[in-house]
């Protein structure tokens, strides 16, 4: 069979974790990385670190996410909410609700898989190039679209990836030792473009050590305003307020590389200034999610809610935790809901 790529993206992992790998860096939270994260546990104090999923409501922030629309199942055109179960069966008093969910999969606390950003490029060197994710899988075979035709995971799921998707998370269990940086803590709500020499002077202050496969997660206060709009969020507003990484630094890439970390969470939009700081080589919209879905494997996680978790970090003067967060086993899906838990 030919290989999917000879020539792999500068400074990308692609080949690093096999010729076959899904996980990526997150090859690199090993059983040892999930035992540092039990021993963070001192207290057995559990934070969630979920918005709730109807958050930031309405569509604003982007247009194609729509929140969750719940509604009872249906049998023969009947709801299965406050359903009277003797109406089926003889002198049963039993009352049923059982219901089910129209959601973009991106649109709260969620995580991105490695499917969710890919890129042209050009995979045999020969000047063509290709639409491919992480590690040379390709769009149309290994990450269908609407044209796919019916050969995805079921004849209900024609679109998605067969290669990539969010399952992979879910198995992996998403679980080890994450380090909590608290930028809201240095910059409040002020507008702040943050790159690494900004990111490693806030390392220095709060005494944040960053080893390989950790997590590292960034606290903004974004998710805070948008629970303070109370899904009416004021985009402007939003837009124009809290520390977000300028994710084209050429410097905040290279020690992205370098530190090894195997995934960022936020609790900001995008996790990186988007539109992106402008830059003359830049050949990326999004150059973070380049980095490290495309390039390096390396999952992001966005509007996350960290407050009362970086409250509590802060006055026990510690940043590190044992972080639990599972996407749904969703299979073929690029993005998951997420409910993670962090135990301190
Ligand atoms: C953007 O759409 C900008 O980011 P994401 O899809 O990761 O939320």
């Amino acid at each position: 069979m030919m290989k999917r790529w000879t020539h792999r993206p500068e400074g990308s992992t692609w080949g690093d974790f096999g010729e076959d790998d899904q996980l990526g860096r997150l090859n690199l939270v090993t059983p040892e990385q999930v035992l540092k994260g039990i021993r963070c546990v001192k207290e057995g104090k559990v934070f969630s670190l979920s918005l709730p999923l109807d958050l930031p409501g309405g569509s604003q922030l982007n247009p194609r996410r729509h929140p969750p629309r719940l509604r009872g199942t249906r049998l023969n055109e009947t709801a299965y909410m406050n359903f009277p179960m003797h109406q089926n069966v003889d002198g049963v008093i039993d009352v049923l609700s059982d219901d089910e969910v129209y959601l973009s999969l991106q649109y709260s606390t969620q995580w991105d898989a490695l499917a969710h950003v890919g890129a042209f490029f050009d995979v045999y060197g020969d000047g063509n190039p290709v639409k491919v994710y992480y590690n040379g899988y390709r769009a149309g075979t290994d990450i269908l679209d609407e044209k796919g035709g019916p050969q995805g995971k079921s004849p209900e799921n024609p679109v998605g990836a067969q290669k990539l998707g969010i399952e992979n998370l879910a198995v992996n269990g998403m679980q080890g030792r994450a380090v909590l940086v608290d930028l809201h803590r240095i910059y409040g709500n002020e507008r702040k473009v943050v790159g690494q020499k900004e990111l490693q002077q806030a390392f220095a202050a709060q005494n944040v050590t960053v080893e390989p496969g950790d997590m590292l997660v960034i606290r903004t206060g974004f998710a805070e305003l948008v629970v303070e709009m109370d899904g009416k969020p004021d985009i402007e507003r939003l837009s124009n307020s809290c520390a977000v990484l300028d994710g084209g630094d050429p410097e905040l890439q290279q020690w992205i590389i370098d530190s090894n970390i195997a995934a960022i969470c936020a609790d900001n939009y995008a996790v990186e200034a988007y539109p992106a700081v402008p830059r003359e080589d830049n050949q990326s919209a999004l150059p973070l999610h380049h980095l490290c879905l495309f390039k390096l494997g390396l999952p992001l996680a966005e509007l996350w809610y960290l407050k009362d978790l970086a409250d509590y970090l802060a006055a026990h003067e510690r940043n590190q935790f044992l972080l639990t967060a599972p996407p749904l086993r969703l299979p073929g899906a690029v993005g998951s809901p997420v409910t993670p838990i962090a135990t301190v």
